[in-house]
């Protein structure tokens, strides 16, 4: 049976809503900020970490003389014949290094480049580093950005920075939302291609290679770090074999590092980190993201040590092994090894430009590979609440504020003349008044905040929980999605609105908030009302709401990605990681 459905009319506040460029339009976007030289904090004074490179320098050239005098002791020198490097009793690996080994390696390499500089464009949106779930200023351990300016408000967004575009992916300032679509997208394959990796290992023995099966690895490797510190390099018999040094650092990256990114990235969701109790609490988004941080440090000293590595060692014979497969003294390798080059370069020189011309385009293809994955996390229920005590100092603002005749009329007489309209798909539509919301049962929670672009932050919100809301208004069967309209703009222009999934509206933690820290909320927090929507990231939490519209889908609203920033900023609509 075919029923005409009739569709109500949006609210009046939608034609406030606006359309969307489908790339970046550098003009239009945050203008350019620079940062300054990453500096780490120990104790109350901040360090330039530029002194790592005379720091390294000294250090290399004290290391060389001091392993090359060493080698003239007789003792070290029965040291080094009897742990020459390969602990005796490492298995030895007699199938080489075969084809889907090589070509795991080359596609490591590929992934491992979009992962490193969307990584790094991630962390250039709020340029510090916690501890602390808080990230009250003054309290990072690291930052490329200056001190927080403690004469004005200083939002999220304005801390952001710019870094050159061969660097990061897209190279321009607060472009998150498609970085985070590179860096995800390609964790995906580069995790599918980890879990083969792992599997083929197991399989086919090869694993005997990359994990040490003994003890002798440790003192082999101090044998082989003072060999190669001496300039005299051990023997190498790679082909079938690592020495000590190789073997722990191999292994460290494959089993240590990998999984400690992947498990850290995680956990910087609200979803997941609100879902794992005390685990959460202790590895709060801040420790996971330092974490994830010195993951990231790892990878890039592992890559630069293991390419230079490869070239001084031997290019030929290395190069022979892992792009040709074979154990010679030929060119075999090394062509193969420069086309695989040449193939991450180009794909590195075009990743930025394309990014900004096809911005949407990459915010579509994010959406089909990680989409699916967001939307089963957003089943996660946010169950952990917080005490009195973890209640941040300090709580970052973020969002462009209310600007009109009409927000200063509301405020200029404390909201009595607000009305929250509730309509769309709903039997019973209707208008709150501010009294009418305070006059229905309270709840209060403690919850941690998490910014898309990194920090978080402890408040106690108080407020009407959206159930209620729920009850009273009674959404149709046909309702699908909720839409909060703010009383502000966005960034660009155009009213500020977000959608979310009706079921998330049900949730206990969902609540329409007027206090904070039990006080009265604040126009800079969204006064008179905002959402707090545990599960998602804190851009999907609107604040100043004006109106909230049940609908079945929300193609026709803005550019149709399912809210303000999704629209102008390529973000996704599904947001618990
Ligand atoms: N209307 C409106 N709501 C908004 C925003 C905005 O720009 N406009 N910014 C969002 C973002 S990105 C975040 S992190 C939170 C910040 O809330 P806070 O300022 O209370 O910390 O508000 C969200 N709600
Ligand atoms: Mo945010």
């Amino acid at each position: 049976m075919d029923s005409v459905k009739i569709t109500p009319p949006h609210p009046s506040i939608t034609p406030t809503l606006s359309g969307a460029d489908d790339r970046i339009t550098l003009s239009n976007w945050l203008p350019p900020q620079q940062g300054i030289v990453p500096v780490i904090r120990i104790g109350h004074r901040w360090v330039s970490t530029l002194w790592a490179l005379p720091i390294a320098a000294a250090a290399f050239i004290l290391l060389i003389a001091v392993a090359q005098s060493l080698r003239e002791l007789p003792g070290v020198q029965a040291f080094i014949t009897a742990y020459p490097g390969i602990a005796q009793a490492a298995p030895s690996v007699e199938s080489g290094f075969p084809w889907w080994l090589q070509l795991q390696h080359f596609l490591n390499m590929l992934f491992m480049m979009f992962i490193i500089r969307a990584g790094i464009q991630i962390l250039a949106d709020f340029p510090r580093l916690n501890w602390h779930r808080d990230c009250t200023p003054g309290t990072e351990w690291f930052r490329f950005q200056h001190a927080v300016p403690k004469d004005r408000v200083w939002t999220s967004k304005d801390d952001s920075v710019t870094i050159p575009q061969w660097l990061g992916i897209p190279g321009v300032r607060h472009s998150i939302g498609l970085a985070r679509w590179w860096h995800f997208s390609i964790v995906l394959l580069w995790t599918i291609n980890g879990v083969a990796f792992y599997v083929l290992l197991f399989a086919t023995g090869q694993w005997q290679r990359v994990i040490p099966m003994t003890w002798d690895v440790l003192p082999n490797a101090l044998s082989t770090s003072i060999q190669y510190a001496s300039l005299n390099f051990p023997v190498e018999s790679t082909w079938t074999r690592y020495n000590g040094l190789q073997q722990l650092s191999y292994f460290i990256t494959i089993f240590v590092a990998a999984p400690v990114s992947i498990l850290t990235g995680l956990m910087q969701g609200p979803a997941i980190s609100n879902r794992l109790g005390i685990v959460g609490k202790v590895l709060n988004r801040q420790a996971a993201r330092s974490i994830h941080f010195i993951s990231f440090c790892w990878f890039v000293f592992f890559i630069l040590g293991h390419g230079i590595m490869v070239f001084i060692t031997g290019l030929r014979q290395n190069t022979n092994h892992m792009f040709a497969g074979v154990d010679d003294k030929t060119w075999a390798g090394f062509p193969l090894f420069v086309l695989a080059m040449v193939l991450v370069g180009l794909a590195w020189w075009i990743a930025s430009p394309f990014t900004i011309r096809h911005a949407r385009l990459v915010q579509r293809i994010g959406r089909f590979m990680v989409g699916w994955l967001k939307g089963l996390a957003e089943w996660w229920d946010p169950n952990t609440q917080l005490t009195e005590k973890d209640i941040s100092p300090h709580l970052w603002p973020n969002g462009t504020m209310p600007n009109s005749a009409e927000f200063e009329a509301l405020l200029a007489d404390e909201f009595a003349n607000y009305r929250l309209r509730v309509s769309g798909l709903v039997e019973t539509p209707r208008e709150f008044s501010f009294a009418d919301l305070k006059a229905m049962a309270k709840q209060e929670q403690i919850t941690t905040h998490f910014c898309i672009q990194g920090w978080s932050g402890v408040a106690k919100w108080g407020g009407v929980p959206m159930r209620d809301i729920l009850d009273l208004v009674k959404p149709t069967a046909e309702a699908r999605y909720v839409v909060f309209y703010s009383l502000a703009e966005g960034a660009a222009g155009g009213g500020y609105y977000d959608v979310h999934p009706i079921h998330n509206m049900r949730h206990r933690l969902t609540i329409l908030a007027y206090e904070m820290n039990g006080e009265p909320l604040s126009v800079l927090h969204g006064a008179p009302l905002r959402l707090r929507c545990e599960n998602e990231l804190g851009f999907k939490m609107v604040k100043w709401v004006g109106a909230i519209e049940f609908v079945r889908d929300f193609a026709d609203l803005g550019e149709g990605q399912g809210g303000y920033n999704e629209d102008h900023e390529f973000y996704g609509y599904r947001m618990p990681i």
